[in-house]
């Protein structure tokens, strides 16, 4: 029987392993949900930055409700393997920057000593769109959201993102600690000036003199974050036993390709991410339209119509003759509602992403992307529509996409089978009964409070559109 990973030091050499002595250096960051995205990006980019440049910068994780991730990693001291596979095959590599795996759960005392402790200069975050509890109308709290209300009710005993980063940021600030940066590394617009102005909201209604400290003495560094890292598949952790010869509960599959764009606002410093190929600009804005318009608007668009046609992974939509051509539509239309960026050629990245896509070594599935829709809808096709219209463009590429979403949160395929629609609306998506027709369907969320642009629903091409296509996908099947 193979043992646990529990020490990089046997390793066998085509295994990278951490190049630095992980006791060496103290940590630096608490990151909240330890995922596989982080630990398949940032945990990365951290690894090479202690190899690089050393510091103490290693990475307290913190998983909110969930204890698997505590589970799998302490035993392992948190090391664990990551494989990158791609065409030229599959590399696996060992990380070693993460001091400590805690579950919000069953370690609270651990968790709020490391959001207090001054050694933590950075917090940093990726909890899924439907993990802050924001309200898009007015970019405050939303007071209905499970952990906003549990924690303005109960401040003390903060259980969610807001609650713990204000009632953090006030102890910091009672016992003369300077506050930490929070790095947002989420899919979401301007997410470093959003997390602010949801910690701010949440303060005014639970710490209303710790406003201004938010607003004008914390740092919230934009960032533009991408790996595709689907969810573990059932040969994962085999394949990493059998390329590092030892057992990994907590291995994790990811594509070669990764990328980090960063705004460099970081007052009580920061890993030298750079070596791991972090890019450090002024203003990430365009950075992230782009990876949220073209990347993320496409892989939702081809999630709910490959779902729907039969596929369960990314792969097999882009080896659909019908499906590719309108996944590669989607993505010139979402560019050409962009501005130029110096030094990038959208038709390029284009092409790169269809290729990442179609990546027959990662299994990703439809139904995984098609998640949490109305979260991800408004940035990734609404934003770029409205951007369309105003630029006079063609609007059918985000209609489409739009119809096939609206299709999608039927919650059933063309043959009546029933699937869980898996969206924190998901009782307002769906009427009961459920709308026959495609005008009923698209009124009926058009009636959803801010969650469809106004201007996009009082446009006749932008109705006619999506009424169209929506029409054949109810009559024709996807
Ligand atoms: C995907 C993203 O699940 C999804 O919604 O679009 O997780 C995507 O794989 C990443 O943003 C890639 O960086």
């Amino acid at each position: 029987m193979t043992t646990r990973l529990t020490s990089a030091a046997a390793l066998p050499d085509t295994v990278q392993r951490p190049a630095y002595r992980r006791e060496a250096h103290g940590p630096g960051i608490v990151h909240i949900g330890l995922g596989a995205f982080h630990k398949a990006h940032q945990a990365v980019y951290t690894d090479d930055a202690l190899a690089a440049s050393a510091g103490d910068w290693r990475i307290i994780g913190v998983s909110l409700r969930s204890t698997a991730p505590a589970e799998e990693l302490t035993p392992q001291d948190g090391l664990y393997t990551i494989l990158e596979r791609s065409s030229g095959g599959t590399r696996a590599r060992v990380i070693g920057s993460l001091a400590a795996a805690l579950s919000l759960r069953t370690d609270r005392a651990a968790v709020l000593a490391a959001l207090r402790a001054p050694t933590t200069r950075i917090v940093s975050l990726t909890v899924t769109e439907k993990g802050y509890g924001i309200d898009r109308r007015t970019g405050g709290v939303n007071p209905e959201h499970p952990a906003i209300a549990a924690d303005l009710a109960n401040p003390d005993a903060p259980t969610g993102v807001a609650g713990l980063l204000v009632w953090a940021l006030k102890a910091r600030r009672a016992a003369g600690i300077a506050p930490f940066s929070v790095l947002c590394c989420d899919n979401l617009p301007e997410n470093g000036a959003m997390v602010r102005a949801l910690l701010a909201d949440f303060a005014r209604r639970a710490a209303p003199e710790l406003v201004d400290h938010i607003e004008t003495e914390v740092a919230f560094p934009a960032t533009m974050v991408d790996r595709i890292t689907p969810a573990r598949g059932p040969e994962t952790l085999q394949l990493a036993e059998d390329l590092t010869g030892f057992q990994d509960a907590a291995a994790v599959e990811t594509e070669a390709f990764h990328q980090w764009v960063i705004e460099d606002r970081f007052p009580s410093g920061r890993p030298d991410w750079a070596a791991g190929g972090a890019l450090f600009v002024e203003d990430v804005r365009p950075f992230e339209e782009m990876k949220l318009r073209m990347l993320n608007g496409a892989h939702s668009m081809l999630a709910y119509t490959g779902f729907l046609a039969g596929h369960k992974y990314v792969r097999d939509v882009m080896a659909d003759a019908a499906l590719a051509p309108l996944v590669r539509r989607h993505l010139a239309a979402a560019a050409a509602t962009l501005d130029p960026l110096p030094g990038v050629d959208f038709a390029a990245y284009a092409e790169d992403l269809a290729q990442r896509f179609a990546n027959p070594h990662l299994a990703h599935e439809t139904y995984q992307i098609a998640m949490d829709g109305s979260e991800k809808m408004p940035q990734r096709v609404f934003a770029p529509a409205l951007d369309a219209l105003r630029r006079g463009q063609s609007l059918d590429a985000f209609a489409f996409a739009t119809a096939a979403w609206m299709r999608y949160t039927l919650g059933r395929r063309d043959d009546g089978h029933a699937y869980d629609l898996r969206d924190p609306l998901g009782a307002a998506l769906q009427r009961d009964p459920a709308p026959e027709t495609a005008v009923a369907l698209i009124a009926h969320l058009n009636s959803l409070p801010g969650l469809i642009p106004e201007a996009l629903q009082t446009n006749a091409v932008w109705q006619s559109s999506v009424e169209t296509a929506l029409n054949t996908m109810l009559r024709n099947g996807m």
